[in-house]
């Protein structure tokens, strides 16, 4: 099996790649690579974010990888928190305070108005050559957590494709089936078989 090298320091970006990757790639962490610092992501967009931190890797590892960079997009609040989704409530990967903030914010609007749709996109840096490839997923934010899976804002994204449950109500496959990373992965990994 071909290793590759995922550069994300997120437990269950990895576990989600893992799942839809594992049978095809040995899909590496950075702590794996012995890469444990904290990559830069000071990019206006989630592409640049995306191709920062492949890039970070590239230069200072010296291994080709790819890198996911995902944002949340709310269409009342702007596109926000977008590529603010890490730290939105003012604490670095702090999903709780993350959450609290959009609920806060979108308080008291009707389910009419709480469109939003995640966006991943993902840099492959391979051979010198650099891929992007993008998934997005729509759906509607709720008015307050259901369920305990998925992370990040899961409890509170309810997909239009679904049955009514929120990625953090599903199994890690079924979230995968239609989730805005598990579709960019799979453009991934269809450009990856066929090189
Ligand atoms: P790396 O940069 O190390 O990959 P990160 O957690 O900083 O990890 P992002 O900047 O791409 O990753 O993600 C921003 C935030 O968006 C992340 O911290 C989560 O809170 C949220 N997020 C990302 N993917 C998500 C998903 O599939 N479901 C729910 N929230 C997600």
């Amino acid at each position: 099996m071909k290793d590759i090298v995922f550069a994300t320091n997120n437990e269950h970006k990895l576990a989600e790649l893992r799942q839809i990757m594992g049978q095809m790639f040995h899909v590496l962490s950075l702590a794996d690579i012995g890469c444990h610092e904290d990559i830069p992501e000071n990019e206006p967009t989630i592409e640049g974010n995306a191709r920062a931190k492949a890039q970070y890797v590239v230069e200072h590892y010296g291994y080709d990888c790819f890198s996911d960079d995902t944002g949340l997009e709310i269409d009342a609040l702007g596109g926000e928190p977008g590529v603010h989704s890490a730290r939105y409530g003012g604490v670095a990967h702090d999903s709780e305070r993350n959450i609290d903030k959009v609920l806060r914010l979108m308080d008291g609007m009707p389910m009419e108005q709480r469109t939003a749709h995640f966006r991943t996109a993902i840099c492959l840096m391979m051979d010198g050559d650099t891929h992007l490839f993008e998934g997005r997923v729509d759906g509607h934010i709720l008015t307050e957590r259901h369920g305990k899976g998925g992370f990040g804002y899961d409890s509170i994204f309810r997909p239009c494709e679904g049955d009514g449950r929120t990625f953090a109500q599903m199994t890690g496959e079924e979230k995968n089936a239609i989730s805005h990373r598990g579709r960019a992965v799979a453009r991934l990994v269809a450009y990856l078989l066929k090189r």
